[in-house]
């Protein structure tokens, strides 16, 4: 079954005017709490409650059921007070058929008939069942509905009933002079209406049926009756639906009550128009935009540089540098190169697959933001958080702000995870430094070769051994072109790599710069951007709420 709630929301959602704007004004003051002046919100949401609790369900209309037993009348009632032949008289209805409804003005009935769960072929407009003007204006809004007879054994009937009581404006418990004092009515459908007390009114039917002199005590016994089930107070207006007695008072009563709605409707819709409009002047309606992409990007950058980002990209340029260096290096230098340290093992940073292992655990060697850096980042939130509450009322200024910073105790340790958690990619050889690397060793053993070879020669010189026919190349001994040439290659190839060596260092390095970035930009999206986007969202969800309750 579908709960009152969400179909009220329903209703609502098919657009009764006085509950849409209700909701509106409800769904600003949510929206507003903590952010906009508590005094304000708190009585918006108090104006909204209480003209919810009164008039969302049926806030266009006046509901006015007529419940009873069998045979008390009930749609002989419902058809004087409509004046058409509508409703079945003397059956009792099948379980299939429900409450029969009739509305006097259609604006919107429709949709309230749906909800309560009359069938269309019992939905009556009564404009368009008459043909001249209609001379009871009094009732326009009304809804009148003959309810399933309550002695029904229909579990479902009792069910509607209790549905119908929630969303009535008046129940006129329809009662016959025979069993209006049968204790089972009583007992099982009086007393538990008496906190219904208000909106109930009781017609004692078939009043004809009564000797003239006994009407009035027996009214007046009835009226005992409800006293002690607890519904003193509640009127008793003797009528014969059959002869039309007492119908006109019934029907004063149902227009003072349609007259009533209309009063408290007005009164209730005015408070929500002063509320919203008082919510919306402190709130305004300017259309918000979003972060501007070069605030974002200074944010960013501010970010980086407070999370050492440039050390981290210089630290890698330089390591790759001397690593390159000493793959592509002649090896006789480069091997004195190894003694040097590296400048990302002194940051903690990744180096092979332990980085793996360092990310989120240890944290990075990076020096702490200096002074300067953390008031850059301060003044680069600040310049986001001002350039949104700029496009918004004043008192949007506080919430946004507190936002913008709302996360900065996360701060230290998100950047320190987005640097020592990215991947910097250093520990990958590319394959042309190997390839110089293989040549270099060849080139060297060349020139060991050479070296090796003349050692002999000079070793069998001075042992005076007959010398050995040694073979030239362009007119220089083979061994000495070996070593000279090998050492002079090694050399010289050793600084033309220097060339690209520097070269790869700077993409490497500009390449890590984009990767920190990127995660410094999450960081600051996560941090700084979203608790300002949440603000902003709530900004929009209070603004179009106030311009729906104030519609
Ligand atoms: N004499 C008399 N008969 C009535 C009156 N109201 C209803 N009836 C008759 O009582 C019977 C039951 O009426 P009905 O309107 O169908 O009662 P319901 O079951 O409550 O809908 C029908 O035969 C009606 O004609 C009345 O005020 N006076
Ligand atoms: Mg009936």
């Amino acid at each position: 079954m579908t709960s009152l709630l969400e179909g009220a929301k329903k209703l609502v959602g098919r657009g009764s005017d006085v509950s849409t704007r209700i909701e509106g004004l409800h769904t600003a003051a949510e929206a507003a709490r903590g952010r906009l002046d508590d005094d304000l919100v708190d009585h918006a949401a108090e104006i909204a409650e209480r003209a919810g609790a009164r008039l969302s369900l049926s806030g266009n209309h006046t509901v006015v059921a007529l419940a009873g037993a069998t045979g008390s009348g009930k749609s002989s009632t419902f058809n004087a007070l409509t004046g058409l032949d509508l409703a079945a008289i003397g059956v009792r209805r099948p379980t299939t058929s429900w409450t029969m409804a009739c509305a006097w003005g259609t604006d919107g009935a429709g949709e309230l008939m749906d909800w309560v769960g009359v069938p269309r072929r019992h939905q009556v407009s009564r404009d368009s069942m008459l043909d001249g003007p209609r001379e009871d204006r009094e009732l326009e809004g009304l809804v009148l509905l003959d309810l399933p007879d309550h002695d029904s054994t229909e579990v479902s009937h009792h069910v509607e009933v209790d549905r119908l009581v929630k969303l009535a404006d008046l129940l006129v418990w329809v009662l016959d002079p025979q069993k209006y004092a049968d204790a089972a009515i009583h007992d099982r459908y009086l007393k538990p209406l008496a906190s219904h007390r208000e909106i109930m009114l009781v017609a004692l039917n078939h009043i004809d049926a009564v000797h003239e002199s006994k009407r009035a005590s027996m009214v007046a016994d009835l009226e005992l009756l409800l006293a002690a089930d607890g519904l003193d107070g509640v009127p008793v207006i003797a009528c014969s639906a059959r002869y039309g007695e007492g119908i006109p008072e019934l029907r004063r009563v149902i227009a003072g009550r349609v007259a009533a709605k209309k009063a408290t409707r007005t009164r209730l819709m005015a408070d929500v128009s002063t509320a919203a409009a008082r919510l919306q002047q402190v709130n305004g309606d300017a259309k918000p935009g979003d972060v501007a992409r070069e605030r974002k990007a200074e944010l960013v950058d501010a970010f980086a540089d407070a999370a050492g980002v440039p050390t981290v990209v210089r630290a890698v340029e330089q390591s790759t540098r001397r690593r390159a260096t000493r793959a592509t290096g002649w090896p006789v230098t480069a091997w004195l190169g190894r003694l040097k340290p590296d400048p990302l093992k002194r940051l903690h940073l990744d180096l092979g697959s332990s980085a793996k292992e360092l990310t989120g655990r240890s944290r990075a060697s990076i020096p702490e933001a200096s002074p300067v850096q953390r008031a850059r980042v301060d003044t680069a939130v600040r310049g986001v958080a001002d350039s949104v509450a700029s496009h918004l009322s004043p008192a949007w200024g506080p919430a946004v702000r507190r936002a913008s910073i709302s996360r900065f105790d996360d701060l230290n340790d998100a950047l320190d995870r987005a640097v020592t958690g990215t991947d910097l990619g250093v520990s990958r050889t590319p394959l042309w430094w190997r390839l110089v690397q293989v040549l270099q060793w060849l080139i060297m053993l060349a020139a060991l070769a050479g070296g090796i070879w003349l050692g002999v020669l000079v070793v069998m010189g001075y042992l005076q051994l007959p010398e050995p026919e040694t073979p030239t190349y362009g007119g220089v001994p083979v061994p000495t072109a070996l070593l000279i040439g090998g050492i002079a290659a090694g050399i010289v190839l050793g600084l033309l790599c220097r060339v690209f060596v520097r070269w790869s260092a700077r993409a490497k390095a500009r390449s890590v710069d984009r990767r920190l970035r990127t995660a410094i930009g999450e960081v600051t999206d996560e941090l700084v951007i979203r608790p300002i986007d949440t603000e902003l969202a709530a900004y929009r969800v209070v603004r179009d709420g106030l311009a729906t309750a104030l519609r």
